[in-house]
Formats: structure tokens, sequence, C-alpha cells
């Protein structure tokens, strides 16, 4: 049997292991990418493991997240970022720049090679062929520093395509759509890989909010062929030569194919708080909406922006709702201002915001207390947007504009707007002097700058035979990282200050847990299924590590915080019996016997019961981090003992 595009991929930079579903390989890493509420703390690592200079063929640093700059700390972690990158080879995208995701397929993306980046949208890169991984800091740093990354052999799905979009849907209902289908966790060790007739008619911009927002699935990555199409855009980028062709071949089979009819599809939205509550617009219409923000890493790009002047050309934002728009790069905002539609923006009462993730992330632009905010982003969790009432409503930017218009949640179809039509364009302008290359040679003698923010890495220790303590918290099913460790306006800046992160850990779900945890000694964790899905962050992992954090037991895992706990020293491990879940509860005293690390045992003191558990380690790597403390002490070679 031929092979699919996955499996050609993964064939071409495979360092060890079988490529058989569920098996541990390792894999060569091309690329790497970091933004600045990840990369100060993976930089920390990288320099810790005293590599002189990146060793992968490109690594860029992105400053997108943090730019709301309230005080010192963001403008410090930038001049940090930038003289890391000087130091170490590394391209620096500069604050303004744009959004880490849409810069990296404008212009450095390559059909064919593997990137790893410090972030969970990194998928995005699959949009022009490229096996584009999130993953947390670290593991981004030991690719930089050469190592190559770990992960199970992914099952690989197809999403076979027929048809053709019609006017007012588009790409963000397609992967509504599998969303829908397969829900939040319904990706988990998972590549979705797109193939059929229907492709043909997806542009890249399309193709990339796709792959994009698969990462809402769980899924390792998701990844599209590299034709004809993508050699168009790559062209349009002023980058033909970066292209090659990449499709799976006519024998290639995958281990379960799902079938969309494109010319089906309706505008979707997902609902409060998760993004595979998934309806019809028309089934909502009428909901009153307070705020429309539009943009982020899902849908910034040219093609979705100039839709959206199209859609507000000559009318007005309702007197009711509040537009921000945010360009998803310098590249795109330039060429909207060009060709007219930031004017058209402008005159129907859009506020510009900079090109960033801004309100994706919390960074400014909250909604209303109780208002409904319909965002054409990816996440939807609950409290992410800043105000903890608020209900935000994922959908394209199409709806996002018909809403904006009437103030309501509005089929974008029944507009009577005629169908817009956005080309690609034939040459983007490819201005890079927001983005500064590494010096050459001298750039050994560059020093770092380190502002009162970026405090000194913690490691964990090594642990005994034997884990004891309580249980600081017992949480539901599909906790996210932002559930775990919150981003926004007020804890984002402290990203590179593990100590001050570590007291907003849980913070939405329990405002007494970082308090607990400190007065306790540390101890367990115990969740729900896909627990720590969502965004890479790795300081859900370090800030519980940090407050004593051993073990953390669930009915499952989501992939990137599985590994970023394994990475830190923190044993995961999952109920054998998914019902001894509501056996446990919060205080209880746990014994854990770890002298054989396969077979762990398991007490509740408290209760008196012996309960089974399977530990998440997936290779023997996995188990060798574990009792090393985690991955930096290994790297570094530096492991101290308890
Ligand atoms: C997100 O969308 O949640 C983020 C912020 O981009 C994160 C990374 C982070 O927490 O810094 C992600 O998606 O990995
Ligand atoms: Fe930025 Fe939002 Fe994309 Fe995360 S999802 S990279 S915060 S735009």
């Amino acid at each position: 049997m031929g092979l699919n595009i996955t499996q050609k991929l993964i064939k071409a930079h495979i360092i060890e292991g079988k490529m058989t579903a569920g098996a541990p390989v390792a894999i060569r890493i091309d690329q790497t990418l970091t933004q600045d509420a990840t990369g100060t703390m993976a930089y920390l690592q990288f320099e810790a493991m005293g590599v002189d200079r990146v060793r992968t063929d490109l690594s860029v640093s992105y400053v997108d997240h943090n730019m709301l700059q309230t005080g010192f700390e963001n403008p410090d972690d930038h001049a940090f970022l930038q003289s890391v990158a000087a130091r170490y080879g590394i391209y620096f995208s500069r604050p303004g720049n744009g959004i880490c995701h849409q810069v990296h397929l404008e212009r450095f993306g390559q059909p064919g090679t593997t990137l790893l980046g410090s972030d969970s949208h990194t998928p995005t890169g699959g949009g022009i062929g490229q096996l584009a991984m999130g993953a947390g800091g670290l593991d981004v740093a030991l690719a930089m520093a050469g190592q190559p990354f770990f992960l199970k052999m992914p099952r690989v799905i197809g999403v076979k395509l027929a048809g053709a979009l019609r006017p007012f849907v588009s790409a963000k209902d397609v992967i509504l759509e599998v969303l829908r289908l397969k829900t939040v966790k319904g990706g988990v060790g998972c590549v979705f890989e797109y193939f059929g007739p229907g492709v043909e008619g997806l542009d890249v911009p399309s193709r990339s909010t796709i792959t994009n927002m698969g990462a809402e699935l769980g899924a390792t990555t998701s990844v599209f062929p590299s034709d004809g199409i993508t050699k168009a855009f790559l062209k349009a980028q002023g980058r033909e030569g970066a292209w090659r062709r990449l499709k799976a071949d006519a024998s290639a089979g995958y281990d379960e194919v799902i079938e969309i009819d494109l010319s089906a599809l309706e505008p979707l939205a997902a609902m409060p708080h998760m993004p595979d509550k998934v309806q019809r617009v028309k089934d909502i219409a009428g909901l009153e909406v307070r705020q429309v923000a539009i943009g982020s890493c899902t849908n910034s790009s040219y093609k979705d922006l100039m839709t959206v002047a199209a859609m507000l050309g000559g009318r007005h934002v309702a007197p009711s709702v509040s537009l921000g728009i945010s360009p998803g790069s310098r590249q795109v905002l330039s060429m909207i201002t060009e060709s007219g539609g930031l004017s058209s923006m402008i005159k129907a009462g859009a506020r510009i915001l900079e090109s960033g993730c801004g309100p994706c992330i919390g960074m400014g632009f909250a909604p209303p207390t109780g208002g409904v905010s319909v965002r054409s982003f990816n996440r939807n969790f609950e409290g992410r947007s800043g105000t903890k009432s608020a209900g935000i409503i994922l959908a394209s930017p199409e709806t996002c504009a018909a809403a904006a218009i009437t103030g309501v949640m509005t089929d974008p179809r029944s507009l009577g707007i005629a169908p817009v039509v956005v080309k690609i364009p034939r040459k983007y302008n490819s201005d890079d002097s927001m983005i500064i290359p590494p010096p050459p040679e001298e750039a050994v003698k560059v020093s770092i700058v380190r502002g009162p923010n970026i405090a000194p890495l913690a490691r964990a220790e090594r642990p005994g035979n034997e884990i004891s303590g309580r249980v600081l918290i017992k949480t539901g099913d599909n906790i996210t990282t932002d559930h775990i460790m919150p981003a926004g306006a007020k804890v984002l800046p402290l990203r590179s200050n593990l100590p001050k992160i570590s007291e907003f850990v849980f913070e939405a779900v329990d405002a007494q847990f970082a308090k607990r945890a400190k007065e306790w000694g540390g101890g367990f964790v115990i969740g729900g299924e896909n627990y720590g899905q969502g965004s890479s962050r790795e300081h859900a992992a370090l800030a519980p590590m940090y407050l004593g954090v051993k073990a953390v037991i669930t009915k499952s895992f989501a992939r990137i915080h599985l590994a970023n706990l394994i990475n830190f020293g923190i044993l995961p491990l999952v109920f054998k019996d998914a019902g001894d879940y509501d056996k446990i509860s919060q205080g209880d005293e746990l014994v854990l016997d770890i002298s054989d690390i396969d077979k762990p045992k398991l007490e509740d003191k408290t209760r008196g019961l012996k309960i089974s558990v399977i530990p998440q380690l997936g290779s023997a790597r996995d188990k060798e981090l574990i009792k090393a403390g985690g991955a930096l002490n290994l790297a570094s070679g530096s492991a101290r003992k308890a």
C-alpha cells in the first residue's frame, strides 16, 4: 500500500521508532517557532542546555502575544528575546509584525518540512503541506539544540472533501463541522489529512484556517497536500523556490475516513464555552450580540479581512455592538490599507487593533458583563476573553461581519449582500523589514538583556520510590490549560516569572488552590477526561510543579499537556477503572509507590482504598524523564537528588 502525506512526512524525518499508529517515534525538526508568551521560558531552557547556536535549518522568535505593555514586564521580555535571537542564530519578528502562525505561513513555511512551535496553533503550517506541530517550550528548546522530537505515531484520519463552498460559507465552517463531528477530544493521537476533489477549491488561507483550528480537536496536527494552489501562494509571496509537490500515493490508505460535502455546509457557530458546541447560525439567529472581534491566527488573512471589508462597505456597525479588527500581520495590514479595505472598515465604525493576538488571549477588548461576543477566533473557553460572565461564540469572518452590522446573530446569507469573492493576490507585499535576521559570526559577542521580570529557571527534584500527599483539587472533564494557568492582561506579563505566575494556578476554578498547595506542601491533582486540552503553555505544568504537584491522575489527557507534565517531572497516570474517579475527594491522603514505575501502586489512605492506575509513559525516554525529575535535568545532566 502507498503512503499518505502524513506517513511520507514522518518517513522523511524519522530517526527512531516504527511507523505503527500509537508507537513512539522520534523525528528530525527542520524549523522551529516560538512566541513571546512561551518563548522567554523556552529560551531560558535553551540557554541552560549550553548549545552555542541553533541546530535547525531555521528558527524564528515572534512577539505577538504580550504587547499591551502596561508595565516594564513585556518590553523587558521583548528585549530579552531580541538579544537571545541575535546570540543564538534565530530570526526575530518584532512586535507589530504580526501573529506567529500568519507570518510564518507568509514568510517562512515550507512544504515537506517539519515545524515545531511552542504554540498549539503551529499546525497552521499544515495548510501548505508542512508537518507542523505544537509542543511545550522545552521540547522546542530541545529541537533547537538539535534533538529529535518524540511523539506517538499518529493515526491518520482522512477527511474527504467533495463539492465547493457556497457564498458566505467559508473555511471556518468546514473546521466547525469537523469539530461537530469529532469533538474537542476526538483528535487526540491523530493527524487529520485532507484530500478529495473539494481540496482544489480551497486556497491556502482557507486551508490554513482549517489546519489551525484542527488544534481544537486535540489532534497532533492537520495537513493538506502541496499542489498548484500552494505553489501560486508561495509565488505570490515571492517564495516560489520553497515549493515542492506533496501528495498522497494513489493507493494510500487512512485509519479512518470522514466525508464532508462542502456544498452542503451552512454557516456554523461554536457556542460558549467549547469549540465543539456547534450549531447552525440560522438556528441561533436573533441572539443579541454586544461585541464582535475579527482576527486571530485562525481568520485574519488578507482574504478574510477583505471579505469583511466588502461586507461592511457602505454599511455601519450596529449601535449596540463594538467591532474590533486585528489584522494577522503587518503584510495583511499594509495590503488592506493599500486596497482600500481598511478605509471601508473604519468608515463602518470598526476599531482597528494592533496586528497580534490581542483579544484572543484576553489582552484587551474584553466583552461587557454577561455580553455575547462573536469572534472569528479558535477558542471560547470560559473567562479567556477577560470577562468570566461573557459568552464567546466562534464563527467565520462572514458571520462576524453580519452580527456586527445587525447587532444580533445573523446568517450572512440572509443580509441580501451580493456574494463576495476575494482572490489570492498575484503578489503579496513582501517587506521583511520588521524581521531581524541573526548576525552571522559575531553573534557570540551579543550580550543577553535580562530585565527584572526574567526569573531564574526552576527544576523538579528526582522523585524517590514513593510519592505521598493530599489531593489538592479534583476537576471535571475537558479542563483546559487556560483553567490550569490562565492568560490575559493580568497574568500573561508574568510568563517569565515562575514564582509570580504560580499564584494564579487554577485561579478561575478554585482561587484558593495556590495557597492550599503551599500549605499542604504540594500533592496530587485529580482530573476527568481530556485533561489539559488547548494551549501548549508549559507553564500549566511548570507552575504546578513549582507548587509541589507531583502526580496528576485523570481519566485521560490531551497530548501536549501530557508531554509537558513529563518534561517537568510530574507523573501522569490514568485510572484503570474510570469509576474510581468518583471514589477520591479533595483533601484525601494518597500514597503512590513507584518503586516499579511500570506498575505503580496507589492507596487512598483516607478511604482505605487501593486504586489501580496506569502510568502514561509511552516510551523508555518518558520513564527516564520522570526518574530524572524532568527533561532539563536530563538534558543538562545535572539532576539533583531529593
Ligand atoms: C493560546 O492560544 O492559548 C496561546 C496563548 O497561543 C497558547 C500559547 C500560550 O499559552 O502562550 C497556545 O495556543 O499554545
Ligand atoms: Fe495568538 Fe490566539 Fe492564535 Fe493563540 S490562538 S496564537 S493567542 S491568535
